[in-house]
């Protein structure tokens, strides 16, 4: 049967001295497109060493089955991927390939990850299986990749072994099991994202060994800054992969902090500058709710509605009124109704009913989702 329809998707950021060894290689693989049904999209972002030159000088060789996505500049390679999937699914692509551009990710995998893929949903390059391995990485770079692969798999309690890994094969429905337009890593945790995306939607995933070979061209993107910023945030990617669990779970997560900030300002002005207690707490509650805003904003209900406005903020502390409300008429109500042990109890029943009622008017009228 003759495929008609893989994209390889190759991104690049200053990969003069790698692409066209990368791109003649492929080409080699796969000589006809009728036969083969591969083509390839490299996804530049503007490198300043010329690499879209250089693609572009090889278009006319290679012609109809080599694209070349040029982007404004550096702005990561999950932005660049997304484009690249968006770019090939709008032409009716039916499988994609990411590899990188360095030839860390050899050729000579592509046929059995091509045939791997005809029975399942997701197939990926992996170091950590039996047969798969890196090469010419130093021991710092190992350990990083094998600590960051065992991390992230205890965190998010995923069984595919190599989660970072940047060499992976995705069929179009396994994109639309994902839903791209929900990712929300931007740089090396992408990979990670999508995989994990990927088994909760319960797509069927293959691991073939493959061995990394370290660059010997050009110079790794990779950076410490990228590293510690994966580590929080895979916490992070496993929340907003929980839905509205994973939505109320950052929401109390801001609310928790909220009250340490409400807490340590009134102990502050009325402890150790003495100030009167009731302003203050008032005071304290616009300060506290302030930051909430901008924490759910930004963080809970992210890309639901992106920017912050005086009537968002006003109608949230509204809202945190209102859940102020609940959590009185709960507390006052179970006090005076039940005969309970200790009042705290019916104090946390309260905070729980408004911090409840809180986020409801939070998702659905304050952050909601524009159409
Ligand atoms: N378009 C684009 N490509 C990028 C960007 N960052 C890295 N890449 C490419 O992504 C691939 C992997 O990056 P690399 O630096 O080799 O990372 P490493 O293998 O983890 O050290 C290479 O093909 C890079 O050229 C980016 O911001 N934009
Ligand atoms: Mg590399």
């Amino acid at each position: 049967m003759s495929r008609e329809n893989l994209l390889i998707l190759v991104p690049t950021y200053d990969e003069a001295e790698n692409i066209e060894k990368l791109l003649t290689a492929i080409f080699d693989l796969y000589p006809q497109r009728e036969v083969s049904g591969v083509s390839v999209l490299v996804i530049d972002d503007n490198s300043p060493d010329g690499t879209a030159a250089i693609v572009e000088g090889l278009m006319g060789k290679y012609e109809g089955r080599l694209h070349l996505l040029k982007r404004a500049g550096k702005a990561g390679l999950a932005k660049a991927y997304l484009a690249g999937f968006e770019w090939g699914l709008e032409r009716g692509f039916g499988e994609f390939l990411e590899m990188d551009a360095d030839l860390s990710h050899d050729p000579k995998y592509l046929p059995e990850m091509i045939a791997q893929i005809q029975s399942h949903d997701v197939a990926i390059g992996s170091r950590n299986v039996k047969g798969g391995g890196a090469e010419g990485w130093p021991f710092s770079r190992t350990l990083i990749s094998k600590g960051g692969s065992l991390y992230a798999r205890a965190v998010l309690g995923c069984p595919i072994k190599d989660l970072t890994g940047g060499f992976n094969m995705w069929t179009a429905e396994a994109l639309e099991k994902i839903g791209l337009d929900r990712i929300i890593s931007q740089g090396y945790l992408f990979q990670v994202e999508m995989k994990y995306r990927a088994w909760k939607a319960g797509c069927s995933v293959k691991e073939i060994p493959i061995i990394f070979r370290d660059r010997t061209l050009g110079a790794s993107k990779m950076s410490k800054k990228i590293l510690f910023e994966a580590l929080l945030k895979v916490w992070d990617v496993r929340l907003s992969a929980a839905g509205a669990t994973g939505e109320f779970l950052k929401f109390a997560i801001v609310g928790a902090l909220g009250a340490a900030t409400n807490l340590l300002l009134f102990f502050a002005l009325v402890d150790l500058l003495g100030l009167a207690a009731i302003p203050v707490s008032v005071g304290c509650f616009w300060v506290a709710g302030t930051q909430n805003y901008a924490l759910n904003g930004k963080w809970t209900f992210a890309g639901a509605s992106a920017k912050l406005s005086v009537k968002k903020w006003l109608a949230f502390l509204a809202a945190s009124l209102v859940g102020l409300g609940a959590n009185l008429a709960v507390m006052q109500a179970m006090i005076s109704l039940l005969n309970l042990p200790f009042k705290f109890i019916a104090q946390a029943c309260g905070i729980v009913a408004g911090m409840a009622l809180n986020f409801v008017f939070s998702k659905f009228l304050v952050f909601r989702k524009k159409a």
